[in-house]
């Protein structure tokens, strides 16, 4: 019960949800909405009345109950994430932490498919090598990165992974419920730039990336993770080779001495301890680019059903999503008393155009104060003042939209088999005090 929930898997099984809230089945009235007798259970078990009741759809498990981050799941050098796994470690961030318009460090997920490299900070010995297509493949060290052209920019990087915790049946993998996102400031020279410098050849179609990092099995032969980006979005601009996270050398876990930063793809592209890069005259085919990682079915499927590899394709950009941020879920305010609530929105390699909040269940929504990005690719903060009603329950349930008009799903969208591309609105629970 204490796990996050998406908003999805009360509506997959109503029964089972009153089930695990209540102990037994309170049941609905004809609509699908909550019977008298239920309510009272719910009132009972929230600790309020619940002035929206009429639009709460019965089996609906209380956002109230729905907490992550528990204390004491917490690291030296990471304030107050959620660990979900120490060997590799991954670590989610609880979204009240995501509030920074710049995610510190200290408050970045990660996410690391095998041991860190035994390097830590030190630089000794290192260089990158860039080859295959190229005219002159190129060895450099750290000085002679820094010769190319410096770029900075905000950068939203999200797991492709982020809210598997949501779907039904689950999916095997880490259970990141909504943390697994964060938009750090990255400094570095342009993918573009070191490509040009090697003289990419007319057949090159993808680079892939190979870092020091090491494998579980301690096997040094064999590769944690090399993924890799299409020819196109390996020479935007936009796309990274960054050296310093927040103004200070990319930290040992984030890839020190350099990372891949590609913009608005699952963050599994953007490569960690790079060592190399290879231009490759076909699609990479490093470990973890075969289906079905990272990929999803080119069609709509069954939940829970088997899909053939060739029936699956690469994530490329990813969805339009949001996060609430403040105020934290089961927070309290007084009645009559206004509270702002706030998060940020992205949307992969698109702007996000609207943000809608709802504290009816969905049955009303209001348009939310949007800024722009402070670069591309950065998250862009949403707010919204409000008055609720009257004193009670109350959840808070928000929508980003996109420049395209693509929106979050009230519920969990397209199963497949990894459990990618969960972008459910994200919903928290207030209560207003008499
Ligand atoms: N070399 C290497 N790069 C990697 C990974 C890895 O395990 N090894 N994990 C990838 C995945 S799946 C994600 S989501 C991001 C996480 O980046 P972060 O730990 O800086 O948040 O790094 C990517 N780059
Ligand atoms: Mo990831």
């Amino acid at each position: 019960m204490r796990r996050e929930r998406g908003i999805s898997e009360l509506y997959a099984d109503p029964d089972r949800g009153d089930a695990l809230v209540f102990g037994r089945r309170v049941g609905a009235t004809r609509r699908g909405f909550l019977g008298r007798a239920a309510l009272a259970a719910m009132g009972a078990a929230v600790g309020a009345s619940i002035p929206f009741s009429r639009h709460m759809p019965a089996g609906l498990i209380p956002a109230a109950f729905a907490e992550a981050g528990r204390p004491g799941d917490l690291i030296a050098e990471k304030d107050g994430l959620r660990i979900l796994n120490d060997r590799p470690l991954n670590a989610e961030t609880p979204p009240w932490l995501l509030d920074d318009d710049i995610t510190p460090v200290g408050r970045h997920f990660v996410r690391n498919n095998g041991n860190l490299p035994e390097r830590g900070g030190d630089l000794t010995g290192w260089t990158l090598t860039v080859d295959g297509a190229v005219k002159r493949a190129l060895t450099l060290d750290l000085p002679a990165l820094r010769r190319f052209e410096q770029a900075s920019a905000a950068v939203v990087l999200e797991c492709g992974g982020n809210g598997r915790a949501g779907f039904n049946p689950p999916a095997k993998g880490n259970q990141w419920t909504i943390g697994a996102v964060g938009c750090a400031a990255y400094t570095g020279v342009r993918l573009a730039d070191v490509l040009e410098a090697a003289g990419v050849e007319p057949n090159a179609v993808y680079v892939g990336y190979y870092g020091e990092d090491v494998h579980l099995s301690g096997d040094p032969k064999k590769t944690v993770i090399s993924r890799g980006v299409p020819i196109e979005k390996a020479l935007d601009p936009d796309t990274l080779i960054a050296l310093e996270m927040n103004g200070a050398p990319l930290p040992a876990l984030h890839g020190f001495p350099a990372r891949l930063v590609v913009p608005g793809w699952p963050a599994s592209v953007s490569g960690k301890w790079l060592r190399r890069l290879w231009v490759r005259d076909r699609v990479h085919d490093g470990p973890k680019m075969e289906a079905p990682s990272y990929r999803v079915p080119e069609r709509p499927v069954k939940p829970g059903s088997d899909v053939a590899p060739g029936a699956m394709r690469i994530i490329e950009r990813m969805p339009v999503k949001s996060v609430i941020t403040a105020p934290r879920s089961g927070g309290e305010v007084r009645v009559g008393h206004s509270v702002e609530i706030r998060g940020h929105a992205w949307s992969g390699e698109r702007a996000v155009k609207a943000m809608h909040i709802s504290l009816d269940f969905g049955a009303t929504w209001r348009a939310c104060t949007l800024e722009t990005p402070r670069n591309r690719h950065a998250w862009q903060r949403w707010r919204i003042e409000l008055t609720p009603p009257a004193p009670g329950y109350y959840e808070v349930w928000a929508r980003a939209t996109d420049d395209a008009g693509e929106m979050q799903p009230m519920v969990v969208p397209g199963w497949n088999p990894k459990g990618y591309l969960n972008n459910a609105m994200h919903r928290i629970s207030l209560t207003v005090k008499a």
